[in-house]
């Protein structure tokens, strides 16, 4: 951490000057709530030189902002902006649930991923550049209802769960949590990546050890998921990153390390547990019914590349003009910025989020002045 605070002088000035689009303020492992990483940590740390041993990484998304396409082959990636591993490891049953508990979620459109990269030691000490994901769950759409897993987050009390494959070998893991909100993915470089990652060991009996693919190897800008615009009815999406990982009792074959962007086939939502995800975190959340209930569609699809050129029907006539809102709460207008806008959100309160752990309250969405608003790209994050 000495290294890190030596850097935190220099971005210091820039704090504070956008507000929060959101990240994951808390997250329970097999029933047992763990503090994330709070944006108030980074400040602690300028103020005080200290601040407390956590599972969750640190990161510099002051802004609680996010990682663009034309950052994807960085390694901010991994774990956002200027990330460092946290101190501590929680600990999940293979077979068990990682309930992911975000700030409250003004994005409803795109999809929502989990992986996890073997540290082959204490993940206080990963090396972020080395680390190899494997993508253990995944959700894009619902063709049927047309519902993104985000929105489904949001319907969750701005929680997402993750059961762990019960094949897994016990360790020590980085999990990487990701949403990809993509209001904006219509245009090059409008994607909005959100990953949020936590020091997790995986207990149990399992064995499977299946490679991954290195951070700047996940996503590509114009990958048939990225760049895509979502305002037409989509009938087919491919989920961005490598293969869903399956666990190899039967076929022996390992998943998860080709970092294939050509998928040929996916599902709209899946989930590689072979396990149900039951919550048992009803203590801390007041909705506690895991949104991986919403994998009941399981309909196939053959996806090809040209999935970014199916959206031809896009609401151009429908746009939001420069720092005209596009978002927020009770926001029922057009959520597309205009040609070369991006949505930005603004607060009241010009601040973050520093519910501490009071992650569960519905009164939240009181305090949260947040509206979005169409900017010019290219701000502090570009
Ligand atoms: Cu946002």
């Amino acid at each position: 951490m000495a290294a890190l605070k030596t850097t935190l002088a220099a971005v210091a000035a820039f704090a504070g000057t956008t507000a929060a689009h959101g990240f994951v303020s808390g997250f329970v492992t097999d029933g047992t709530w763990n503090q994330g990483f709070l944006l108030d940590y980074y400040y602690l740390l300028v103020n005080t030189g200290s601040m407390p041993d956590i599972a969750s990484w640190y990161a510099e998304n002051l802004d609680s902002g996010f990682v663009s396409p034309d950052m994807y082959q960085t390694s901010d990636i991994n774990c956002h902006i200027n990330s460092e591993p946290g101190v501590l490891t929680s600990s999940v049953e293979a077979g068990g649930t990682v309930e992911f508990q975000w700030t409250e979620w003004p994005h409803g459109i795109g999809p929502v991923l989990t992986y996890v990269a073997a540290c082959g030691g204490d993940c206080a000490d990963a090396d972020k550049t080395a680390l190899e994901w494997v993508k253990i769950d995944e959700a894009g759409i619902d063709y049927d209802t047309q519902v993104w897993a985000a929105q489904d987050l949001i319907d969750n009390n701005n929680t997402w769960a993750t059961a762990v494959p019960s094949s897994l070998a016990s360790g020590n893991y980085v999990f990487r949590h990701e949403i990809i909100a993509l209001h904006g993915g219509g245009s090059e470089n409008g994607a909005q990546n959100y990953p949020q990652c936590i020091n997790i060991e995986i207990t149990g009996s399992g064995t499977d050890s299946p490679s991954g693919t290195l951070g700047i190897e996940l996503y590509g800008a114009d990958d048939p998921g990225i760049l895509f615009n979502p305002y037409v009815t989509v009938t087919d999406y491919v989920i961005p990153g490598p293969a869903l990982y399956a666990p190899s009792s039967g076929s022996g074959s390992d998943s998860g390390s080709d970092d294939s962007t050509t998928t040929t086939t996916t599902t709209t939502t899946s989930s590689a547990a072979t396990t149900s995800a039951t919550s048992e975190a009803a203590e801390t959340t007041t909705t506690a019914a895991p949104t991986t209930a919403s994998a009941t569609s399981t309909t196939t699809t053959t996806s090809s590349s040209a999935a970014a050129n199916t959206t031809t029907t896009a609401s151009s006539g429908d746009t939001v003009a420069l720092y005209g809102q596009c978002g927020g709460i009770g926001h029922a207008g057009s959520t597309t910025c205009a040609e070369a806008w991006r949505d930005e959100e603004v607060s009241e309160q010009g601040r973050q989020d520093d519910d501490d752990d009071d992650d569960d309250e519905e009164e939240e969405e009181e305090e949260e002045g947040g509206e979005e608003e169409c900017h010019e790209t290219g701000g502090l994050l570009g």
